[in-house]
């Protein structure tokens, strides 16, 4: 079992709230969800002509090794109903592997951790809700001080709690 291993949420299509919610049923299924970070309102990064997305965070443990989890988190985007198209463009659902642990993995179809993580604040902000002080296996910063030193001015708020 490893710990520190983080999901990244994202929906953007049909009923957000309720995508999320489901992603986080079917996650279950084959892990245990240790944290559940908020819900968060985030405006549209790389295309920005697009809906608004929300985003949220999820620690977990498991005893999946990280091939597998993408497996299965492909398979649950599918069964939520994603349809994929253009790179970053609008999706129902998207379940991205953020870190597993201190692993460092690197294959064509799944890189650990995130390429992106230091670079948005859609994913810094619900990361630093729960993990402020985890630390990126390769930078070595930790979540909380990657947050201090990006300069992304795209809107993120944390969604009131009776939205969520
Ligand atoms: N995901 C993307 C591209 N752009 N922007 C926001 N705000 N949130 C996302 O989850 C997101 C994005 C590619 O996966
Ligand atoms: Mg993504
Ligand atoms: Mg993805």
């Amino acid at each position: 079992m490893t710990d520190g291993i983080y999901l990244l949420l994202g929906s953007n299509l049909g009923d957000r709230i309720s995508n999320l919610k489901q992603a986080i049923k079917y996650i279950w299924s084959f892990s245990e969800i240790v944290k559940i970070s908020s819900v968060y309102e985030t405006a549209p990064w790389g295309v920005t002509d697009q809906p608004a997305f929300y985003n949220q965070v999820l620690e977990i443990k498991t005893a999946t090794d990280p091939k597998s989890l993408l497996k299965e988190i492909l398979k649950i985007e599918e069964l939520i109903g994603r349809v994929r198209k253009e790179k970053w463009g609008a999706r129902i659902i998207d379940i991205d592997i953020l870190y597993y642990g201190d692993t460092k993995f690197n294959e064509e179809d799944l890189i650990i951790p995130h390429p992106g993580i230091a670079d948005r604040k859609f994913t810094l902000a619900p990361l630093v809700e729960l993990a402020p002080d985890f630390m990126h296996p390769i930078s070595g910063k930790s979540n909380k001080e990657m947050l201090a030193l990006l300069d992304d001015q795209l809107s993120v708020k944390k969604l009131d709690a009776q939205l969520q």
